[in-house]
């Protein structure tokens, strides 16, 4: 048998050892719909903390339960550890590990750069990697697969001794009908036996695997699915500010659009770009661009128009006080939602930070609430702020000059919150037709 039948067998009848590198929003689902379905899974992640949490029997990821955890932990199935030589026992390995930006925009590659150098030191003959960070074009072949062979040294020949891949992870937080189990997956090969043996792996837990014919193939499709995103929520953003000077209600346009049953798909605007996914990863391929001199023109510009939208939201509640004698010099503001989309509790890249910080730097006396997120920390500027008790609401909510809605979680009680405000600015529709119909209410 060859190597690649023997590590075949091995992941078919679920004896592999399997590796996820990096457990967090990625890595640990992606470690239970392995161990789900029988594999031997083992987490490795380098913050202790995440390893002690999880020895405890629980859940650090929303949408993993700590039943689940408890669960597959005592079943002997999924194990953590922070100890990178455990590498050297894995028959397979996933890497899911942040993607960020630097702070000059360019491609933060060095949690991508670590994980690999640890694995490089435990590579063996008959050992399948699986990158699923989203990344640009070139990362697997240019940067990843020299670094594992150590540029041939290894004497592993890919395709033969070692199967090379890269797996989009396609993660929604917060989702439950779409999940790592049901959500199709794009696997790419550095050769077509890395295709292969990484397919056979995936099938054995993920119900589709997409094969596609290059790595580069599976890094671009990726980073489509995510530009498309950013460019269409781009443009919503924009016909929002141009509905506003045309005195249309752009949220009824979007929905009179959005009855055409083909050939449309609903977007719509809001305070700007949160998450660690949408507002970064075009990003990562306009840098691809232009090193290869090439100008990405469409992300430049969405990503302009998204990164505005903070300041036109403040620029919009100051006109809107001042219609109303009012300015937010001085006066009192209540911030409802600041994670970066409803119902989640992570507030990574979310607008509701620069929204906070504009209307302070205008001197008005900002305070937030938010049911998933308690206390929040303004990296760049420094400040502190903690969300107020979930009892003092709707005393707060009366008592603000204006209520700014930038997440719209859906357990808020909004009629409540329309009842007792004295003026509200609404970035997201939460109020819905009852805004429409309001004096106290503004929308985007
Ligand atoms: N947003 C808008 N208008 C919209 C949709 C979203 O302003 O019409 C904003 C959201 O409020 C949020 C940001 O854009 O701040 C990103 O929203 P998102 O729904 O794309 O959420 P993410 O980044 O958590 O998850 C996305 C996935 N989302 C969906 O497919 C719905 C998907 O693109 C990827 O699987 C995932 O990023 C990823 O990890 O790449």
């Amino acid at each position: 048998m060859t190597t690649k039948d023997t590590l075949i067998q091995k992941l078919q009848d679920k004896t592999a050892k399997i590796g996820i590198l990096g457990m967090g929003y990625v890595g640990m689902p992606l470690a239970v719909v392995f161990a789900e379905k029988g594999f031997n899974v083992l987490g490795i992640d380098p913050d202790q903390r995440k390893v002690d949490t999880f020895k405890k029997g629980i859940s650090y990821i929303q949408d993993v339960p700590t039943e689940t955890v408890a669960r597959l932990q005592k079943a002997g199935k999924l194990d953590m550890t922070a100890d990178f030589a455990a590498l050297a026992e894995m028959d397979a390995v996933s890497i899911c590990v942040p993607t960020p930006l630097r702070k000059t925009g360019d491609p933060d590659m060095s949690f991508i750069v670590s994980a690999t150098e640890q694995l490089s030191k435990y590579v063996h003959k008959g050992m399948v990697i699986v990158l699923e960070s989203t990344t640009y074009p070139g990362t697997t072949r240019e940067l990843m697969t020299p670094m594992l062979t150590r540029n041939g040294e290894s004497g592993l020949v890919v395709g033969e001794d070692l199967f090379i891949c890269f797996s989009p992870e396609r993660v929604d937080p917060g989702r439950e009908d779409w999940t790592t189990y049901n959500t199709p997956k794009v696997m790419g090969g550095m050769t077509a036996a890395c295709a292969e043996v990484a397919t056979a792996w995936y099938a054995g837990a993920i119900e589709t695997v997409v094969p596609v014919s290059s790595v580069e193939a599976a890094e671009m499709a990726k980073l489509l699915e995510n530009t498309f995103r950013m460019i269409n929520i781009g443009m919503v953003n924009e016909l929002a500010l141009m509905c506003e000077r045309l005195g249309v209600d752009v949220w009824e346009v979007i929905d009179a659009a959005a009855t055409k049953p083909f050939g449309f798909m609903k977007f719509t605007p809001g305070p700007g770009l949160g998450g660690h996914c949408i507002p970064i990863d075009p990003l990562y391929l306009s840098w691809k661009m232009k090193e290869m001199n090439y100008n990405a023109k469409f992300i430049e510009l969405a990503s302009e128009i998204n990164t505005n939208m903070p300041r036109y939201v403040v620029s919009r509640v100051l006109e809107a006080l001042n219609d109303r004698g009012k300015t937010l010099k001085g006066n009192k503001v209540l911030v409802l939602g600041v994670a970066y989309k409803p119902d989640i509790d992570d507030v990574r890249e979310s607008p509701a930070f620069d929204v906070i910080a504009l209307m302070m730097k205008k001197g008005a006396k900002v305070e937030y609430h938010d049911p998933y997120i308690p206390h929040i920390h303004h990296e760049h500027e420094g400040w502190k702020m903690s969300s107020i008790p979930d009892a003092d609401l709707m005393e707060k909510v009366a008592g603000a000059d204006a209520v700014v809605i930038i997440t719209n979680h859906k357990n808020y009680d909004y009629k409540a919150i329309l009842d007792k405000a004295q003026f509200i600015f609404d970035s997201r529709n939460a109020m819905g037709k009852m805004g429409k119909a309001s004096e106290k209410v503004v929308r985007l």
